[in-house]
């Protein structure tokens, strides 16, 4: 019989209030069950809320060194478990262990650059502008953060939203998606043994609609972050603008890689291959575009297609698979679906366009590799974010039309151009709109330390990873101290004292 997992409100392992479970597998092989996880409802939102509140008093209080010690401890107990919870991960996410244990390494820098804050988290002191006069700034906590998280990376992003919510003193209610809610389990196990007070985490199992949106509405939930489709974001927009929370939003991406004439062909093939189908294409970074310069077009088209055909399927836990499954049927049949559009709007398939099949991948959301050729800019496979492993091939002429293409779209997460034209290069840099530009390197693999977000459609202004995001979860206080024992009136007495 399969586990049946609990929530964790208010200090201990609870069932859910509704008494509901769904059941998680294996998505390269169904007949494994992971396990049985909590439908959670609105009253299990209320009480972890509630309980979470009273533990940002408490954790508000402890001086942020000391908070960095704990999330250095996360860290510690991270990298000891860090080949289990990637089997683990790989095993309810469908990735290859390559992958889930650099999304684990993710965390574990994560955790340590959180660390290390919790002795900066600098604010400013600055002249007055008066005699004997202090002026100065300081980062404080804000209550209570709402954390919801996608499938993809299922330790990674949380670990990039809960760590820095924790090191600037607020209090977490963590909403991991549907589909991974093991690993979701682990972190929060993790950071209970690294002696996290439990207050200061609750975890809530279940839907989008009944715990996602009851987090996001709730009055003593401050700030909510989140990272999933535009749709989604959007939604959660509008609920947080009614009631002027603080909304982080992390989402959809039409990633272009630009492949000029002069490029390293062969070093550009291995960037596309990995950009487009690692993770099986299930990436807000994956490149979902190729703009191919005329002149290397039909080459590089070739080869491309040949490697593709070769990738091998199969599952994650598997030291010859190079693609995983897809994380479910509704991802399969949303693949196959922009398989039809773009056939409909005369875009030539390449390779893959269909189910895997065979017996070994019969149990298993496995979809071929894609390629389509002859994409024209305005086409819905140029378009829009498909989340699948299919690539979009269009023929470019020059390096201002293939920013102009690049540019053409309501996202603007990542972007890459491979070419050996340093002034190209640089010019790219600053004109492709996106939030992140590769040059000679494929759209995903972002560095924890840096700030990670998009523009346009992909955010709302605010950065993950690196020194942004602990601006996101404080707020800043100014102080003013006057010892001059004098009424001093700022932009009155200033100069002619
Ligand atoms: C995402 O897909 O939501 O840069 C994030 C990357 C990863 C993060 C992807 N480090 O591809």
């Amino acid at each position: 019989m399969a586990k049946t997992f609990k929530n964790f409100i208010d200090g201990s392992w609870v069932a859910p209030t509704t008494g509901e479970h769904y059941e998680n597998r294996n998505p390269a092989d169904w007949s494994d069950l992971i396990g049985r996880f909590p439908k959670s409802g609105p009253k299990d939102v209320d009480r972890a809320v509630r309980a979470a509140a009273r533990g940002f008093e408490l954790w508000r209080r402890v001086p942020a060194p000391a908070r960095g010690d704990v999330l250095r401890r996360v860290g510690d107990l991270l990298t000891e478990r860090k080949e289990e919870i990637a089997r683990a991960m790989t095993r309810e996410m469908g990735k290859v262990l390559a992958e889930t244990r650099g999304d684990v390494q993710e965390g574990i820098d994560t955790a340590y650059y959180a660390a290390g804050e919790g002795r900066r988290l600098f604010g400013y002191t600055v002249p007055s502008e008066l005699r004997n006069k202090w002026a100065m700034s300081y980062r404080r906590p804000i209550g209570v953060a709402g954390i919801i998280t996608p499938f993809n990376f299922p330790m990674a992003i949380p670990t990039w939203k809960i760590f820095p919510a924790l090191l600037c003193g607020n209090a977490v209610v963590f909403k991991p998606s549907v589909d991974v809610p093991h690993t979701g389990t682990l972190l929060v196990e993790t950071l209970l043994d690294a002696g996290l007070p439990p207050e200061v985490i609750q975890l809530v199992h279940g839907s989008g609609g009944a715990v996602g949106s009851a987090i996001t509405a709730h009055p003593k939930v401050q700030l909510v972050s989140f990272t999933g489709s535009t749709e989604i974001g959007a939604r959660l927009g509008e609920m947080c603008g009614r009631t002027h929370k603080r909304l982080s939003l992390e989402m959809g991406g039409k990633n272009a890689m630009i492949v000029m004439d002069d490029a390293d062909l062969d070093l550009a093939l291995d960037g596309v291959l990995w950009g487009a189908f690692g993770t099986t294409g299930q990436r807000c970074t994956a490149t979902s575009r190729l703009l191919l310069h005329r002149k290397v077009h039909d080459r590089f088209l070739r080869t491309l297609v040949d490697r593709v055909e070769k990738l091998r399927l199969g599952s994650g836990l598997l030291p010859t698979t190079d693609v995983g499954p897809m994380i479910n049927e509704a991802a399969l049949l949303n693949t196959a679906r922009y398989v039809d559009i773009a056939r409909q709007d005369g875009n030539e398939l390449l390779c893959g366009g269909r189910r895997a099949g065979g017996e070994r991948l019969r149990k298993g959301w496995f979809y071929r590799p894609t390629v389509f050729a002859g994409v024209k800019p305005g086409d819905r496979l140029e378009q829009e974010e498909v989340f699948g492993p299919v690539l979009a091939l269009v023929r470019i002429s020059s390096l201002d039309q293939a920013i102009r293409v690049n540019n053409d779209v309501k996202y603007g997460l990542s972007s890459a151009l491979y070419t050996r034209d340093v002034n190209g290069a640089f010019r790219a840099a600053q004109d492709l709109d996106a939030g992140i530009t590769y040059i000679n390197a494929p759209t995903i693999g972002a560095e924890a330390h840096l700030p990670f977000g998009g523009v346009k459609e992909t955010g709302n202004g605010h950065r993950e990873g690196g020194w942004e995001v602990y601006e996101f979860f404080s707020e800043t206080k100014v102080v003013y101290v006057d010892y001059s024992g004098t009424l001093q009136r700022a932009q009155i007495d200033t100069y002619d004292q």
